[in-house]
């Protein structure tokens, strides 16, 4: 999309982002309202989620989250794995209570408390220290109460480059450029909307799958390029929310990325593992909430067998007050 197009329905474009003023400066604080807790998620305004209603044919359901437990160790160090107890109060009846629940072990959303950008802080300048448990601002409740429905698109990377004999290497944290997005959805002969729901297959659950994976260490999947034109893209093809099948959306490790922020380069900040992830730039600074280790493999193949890559998504996130992130509960339907 040219951004002149973007200009014409007076939508700032991400060139536009760059040039506001002050504090602002390269973000879309205010955009949505100065209040705002939803950020790019307002793109799916009522009448797309009428539009997209309509796209349902057979009534078929695909379920896209994997189990709560899927990953037992955990992919991510820091997280632990669930601890679920079944107990009764009397041999004809069952209650049950999790311990140990990390949002984000399985398939996930990320909301917009997730991350801050080093130079700028969270989404729309709400200031880090409210962001604790039991207070309200950017979190997970705001999403459950609007809900997250709209008309998916699943653009399936991993299929196009085998397709084209250049298979996605899933050891690898290769950055997959939005060229070849575009590319692979240009193969499907899939137009991307504005307010689409973006899934984005890269192949990487599918080779978790298979049988005799081993987990290496560090872990590796490809995902989004951590470049600026990628953000610029999903700003201005006006994108609601993008998901992936892969562990971060982006390339994981972040090692191979071309993004900066000051306080890291003048040596304020340390260095850690979130140096160059593009979430800080996608969640911050956009306000754009993003899915991962999203189960596309079922889908995907429906899709490619009817040559239709667009269908109504539903997802529901734990209405937790100030929740961070949440399990995804979405489902396609088509
Ligand atoms: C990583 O940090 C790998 O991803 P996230 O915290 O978004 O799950």
């Amino acid at each position: 999309m040219d951004s002149e197009h973007v200009r014409a329905v007076g939508f700032p474009s991400y060139a536009d982002l760059q040039d506001r003023e002050g504090s602002a400066r390269g973000t879309a604080w205010g955009v949505f309202g100065a209040d705002d807790q939803l950020g790019t998620l307002n793109h799916l305004t009522q009448d797309r989620v009428r539009d997209a209603a309509a796209l349902v044919r057979e009534g078929r359901t695909f379920n896209l989250n994997l189990r709560l437990d899927a990953f037992d160790p955990p992919l991510i160090a820091h997280r632990g794995s669930i601890d679920h107890h079944v107990f009764g109060l009397n041999a004809f009846h069952r209650d049950e209570r999790i311990d140990n629940l990390f949002t984000q072990a399985s398939t996930q959303i990320d909301g917009l408390r997730h991350f801050a950008h080093p130079d700028h802080g969270f989404y729309n300048g709400f200031p880090g220290g409210d962001l604790v448990a039991g207070t309200d601002g950017l979190g997970m409740q705001n999403v459950a109460e609007k809900g997250i429905v709209g008309r998916g698109l699943l653009i399936d990377v991993a299929r196009y480059r085998e397709h084209i004999g250049r298979p996605i290497d899933q050891n690898s944290n290769e950055q997959i450029p939005v060229s070849e997005i575009e590319d692979a959805a240009a193969w499907q002969q899939a137009v991307i909307d504005p307010g689409d729901i973006l899934l984005l297959r890269f192949g990487w659950l599918a080779h978790v799958r298979r049988p005799g994976f081993i987990r290496r260490h560090p872990l590796q999947s490809p995902g989004l390029a951590q470049r600026d034109e990628t953000a610029a893209w999903l700003w201005d093809h006006r994108i609601a929310m993008v998901a992936a099948d892969n562990i971060a959306l982006e390339a994981w490790p972040a090692t191979g990325s071309a993004l900066t922020t000051e306080a890291e380069e003048s040596g304020q900040l340390e260095r850690s593992s979130h140096s160059g992830m593009l979430h800080r730039i996608l969640i911050p600074l956009l306000g754009l909430t993003i899915g991962e280790l999203w189960d596309l493999d079922a889908l995907a193949g429906e899709c490619a067998e009817r040559g239709r890559y667009e269908f109504l998504l539903v997802a529901e996130p734990l209405n937790l007050t100030g929740g961070v992130g949440s399990p995804a509960n979405a489902l396609a339907i088509l």
